[in-house]
């Protein structure tokens, strides 16, 4: 009784794996596990067993049985599936799954048109510390000992003389103290003061700044480069405007303003009416920060600027609350 059954279960796996369509299969079915197949007909066999080997045999064909429906189970899974086998289940003429393709945060690729226009011009690019000491933010860029920008209320402190860059100058005084004149140099990266957030201020927020410096260097360098990075930006139709200001580093100094790319000066929503957008600051580099950093003040000039890529950014974007590019939100995101 046990060879046969045996025997059976070794003939129908064989007969399964050889199985090539559903059809086959179902014919297996129909031999071994079927009302009158064999399985069945052994176990109407176990009758006429001695009685002490019935209950051994009746266990043996249903573990038997139990086998047989899942093999044909699963053989008729993997058929269905379109293979022969487990590994031909898979369709190798299927397209790939697309994965999310990611892109450049709009900060990001301001920044880039910016640094790409620099480039264009003979710059490099540096980079520097976000944190920073008294001497790189405030002393070697001129500011007097008593400078409000230096007062907790507008710069985050960490420690003693450990505070968080408000400008990237910083860098720029770096690049000064290990090379000597051509400089040409534009740092683009992360900012902090405190400010408290709304729609146009962020206490982290990004700036680019530049700073070229020669023999020779003048105001009018300055107007040309700003006016080709304002034309790089907004198309070669705006004009830059400059009207005198402050900065401890810069004398004389200048705000700089584009003409708005939107009405051509005309007044307009974007302008708020009068025609000019503001970008930034500039000015020829102090004598004093020159002199710092060990050049010949004599023999050298230079001009500085600055600009806040988040501005650019929501000007050319049209985005007009500077929280949204700091969101993470994929419906802001994924628009760009
Ligand atoms: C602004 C003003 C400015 C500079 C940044 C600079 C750097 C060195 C020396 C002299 Cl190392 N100047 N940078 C100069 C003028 C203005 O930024 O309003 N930025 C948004």
């Amino acid at each position: 009784m046990i060879a046969k059954l045996k025997a059976m279960a070794d003939e129908a796996r064989a007969a399964l794996a050889a199985a090539q369509t559903e059809h086959d299969v179902e014919a297996a079915r129909v031999r071994f596990l079927g009302r009158k197949g064999e399985l069945r007909e052994l176990q109407q066999g176990i009758k006429d067993l001695p009685e002490e080997d019935r209950p051994e045999a009746g266990k043996l064909i249903n573990r038997l049985r139990d086998e047989l429906e899942a093999l044909l189970e699963s053989r008729q899974q993997e058929l269905a599936a379109g293979g022969g086998g487990a590994a031909e289940a898979l369709d190798v003429t299927l397209p790939g799954r697309i994965g999310r393709i990611a892109g450049r945060h709009p900060l990001m690729q301001v920044r880039q048109d910016m640094i790409d226009i620099f480039l264009g011009l003979g710059y490099q690019v540096a980079e520097g510390p976000e944190v920073e000491n008294h001497h790189y933010a405030f002393e070697a860029l001129n500011y007097p000992e008593d400078h409000p920008a230096m007062d907790e209320q507008m710069t985050f402190y960490l420690g003693h003389d450990v505070l968080l860059r408000s400008q990237t100058s910083t860098v720029q005084i770096r690049v000064m103290e290990q090379q000597d004149p051509p400089v040409r140099v534009v740092v683009p990266g992360r900012c902090f003061r405190r400010d408290t957030v709304d729609a146009t201020h962020s206490h982290t927020f990004h700036q680019l700044e530049g700073l070229c410096v020669d023999e020779g260097i003048t105001f009018a360098d300055l107007k040309g480069t700003l006016l080709a990075f304002a034309q790089g930006m907004f198309g070669p139709d705006v004009r830059v405007r400059f009207r005198p200001d402050f900065f401890p580093f810069t004398e004389p100094s200048a705000e700089f303003a584009v003409s708005c790319y939107m009405c051509g000066g005309e007044g307009c929503r974007v302008c708020s009416q009068t025609g000019w957008l503001e970008l930034g600051g500039s000015g020829m580099v102090d004598p004093n920060v020159l002199a710092g950093v060990g050049y010949d003040a004599e023999r050298y000039t230079g001009f500085a600027f600055g600009v806040g890529i988040e501005r650019f950014a929501m000007l050319r974007y049209g985005i007009e609350d500077m929280r949204l590019l700091y969101s993470g939100d994929m419906r802001m995101l994924s628009q760009f």
